[in-house]
């Protein structure tokens, strides 16, 4: 038996504390494993391609590694409540961790378009819903009003101390590989999280932790492509309800990490969204949300294109788990009509 792994936020005390802080919350967030995928890689053609599983966060995306640091610094500064925007991930994860702390939640919700699970989530954590007749562009523009009138603390991604946790996925992939990747490739929302990779990865160079610094390869939904587009996409639309949003808070910080690291932002299909998250699944027995897959199908492309090497080291962000979104997944292969229970049907519906 081995021991847990420490807290994420005290194995990283010395690069994002102030000197004592006390954090007293913790659902035991982070620590995420990097897959070395066999087969996967060996499709796509890519020698060393790894997948960076963020599913196995207490509520099952990387969002936790940024909300433990905002709810415990909301808590210690007596906020009385929070509030968030979100498509899901951040109100299942801000549910949590403010139950946790024994503080009130707000999340605001574009009507119809979060997925199942998530819902189910911050219902279960006891999070007051509000779902809007608009999107989530919208919800968050609200909830920044909100912010500013003092009535709850937001814990968007607007809230420094959400990217500042969610650095700590940088360093653990280059902690696991002992150095940094060739390329990390992740889904792009409200983009934060490539904000945060990349200051990340900056923030270890400058600590002389790493000696160089990987391109940052962002993926936009076809329909939801603000950024690919260069101007905000009113109404967002794509299967990967996470990132159908139009209006990125961190624009700038996305821009910034693609060209100062050589990277670049693209956009794919949710047809090839769909089957990459079915191919991650296939080949490598993980099963992340639709909008994870979006970096694995960048990648996939830009290597079909030559852009990318079969000799470089690719790690692909895996953002969320695939059980928050069952009603994603398409039953083509094998039929949920039920037979008698008998051999021969039975044998006969295995199709052997
Ligand atoms: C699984 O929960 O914006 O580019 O409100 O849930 O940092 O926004 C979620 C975003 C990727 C995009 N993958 O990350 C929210 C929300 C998953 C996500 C993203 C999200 P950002």
């Amino acid at each position: 038996m081995t021991a847990a792994p420490p807290a994420l936020l005290e194995r990283y005390r010395r690069l994002l504390a102030q000197p004592r802080e006390p954090f007293p919350i913790t659902l035991g967030e982070g620590s995420t494993p990097l897959i070395r995928t066999r087969r996967l890689g060996a499709e796509i053609g890519l020698e060393e391609l790894y997948l960076k599983y963020e599913g196995t966060n207490p509520t099952g995306s990387f969002k936790d590694r940024g909300m433990v640091l905002a709810v415990n610094r909301a808590a210690s500064s007596g906020a009385r409540a929070v509030v968030c925007a979100s498509t899901g991930n951040t109100a299942a994860s801000a549910a949590a961790y403010a139950a946790a702390a024994g503080l009130p939640c707000f999340v605001v919700l574009p009507a119809g378009k979060v997925a199942r699970g998530k819902l189910a989530q911050a219902l279960v954590a006891g999070a007051r819903l509000v779902m809007v007749d608009g999107n989530f562009d919208e919800a968050l523009a609200a909830v920044r009003r909100l912010g500013d009138e003092g009535v709850a603390a937001v814990v968007n991604s607007v809230n420094p101390d959400r990217l500042d946790g969610q650095q700590t996925a940088a360093w653990e992939v280059c902690d696991a590989l002992g150095r940094p990747p060739d390329a990390l490739a992740l889904p792009v929302g409200n983009a934060g999280n490539i904000t945060a990779y990349w200051r990340g990865f900056t923030r270890y160079a400058g600590e002389g932790l790493i000696e160089s610094r990987p391109r940052m390869l962002g993926f936009q939904a076809d329909g939801a492509a603000p950024i690919v587009r260069g101007e905000p996409v009113a109404e967002p639309e794509t299967i990967a309800t996470a990132i159908r949003i139009g209006n990125p808070a961190s624009w700038a910080g996305a821009t910034a990490a693609r060209d100062d690291s050589g990277g670049s932002i693209e956009s794919v299909s949710d047809d090839e969204i769909l089957a990459a998250q079915r191919d991650v699944a296939h080949l490598e027995g993980i099963f992340c949300e639709p909008a994870s897959a979006a970096g694995v199908a960048g990648v996939r492309k830009l290597a079909s294109g030559g852009r990318l090497h079969r000799s470089e080291t690719v790690v692909c962000v895996l953002t969320g788990h695939g059980l928050k979104d069952p009603d994603a997944v398409q039953a083509e292969e094998g039929s949920l009509a039920a037979v008698a229970p008998e051999v021969d049907a039975i044998r006969s519906a295995m199709g052997i």
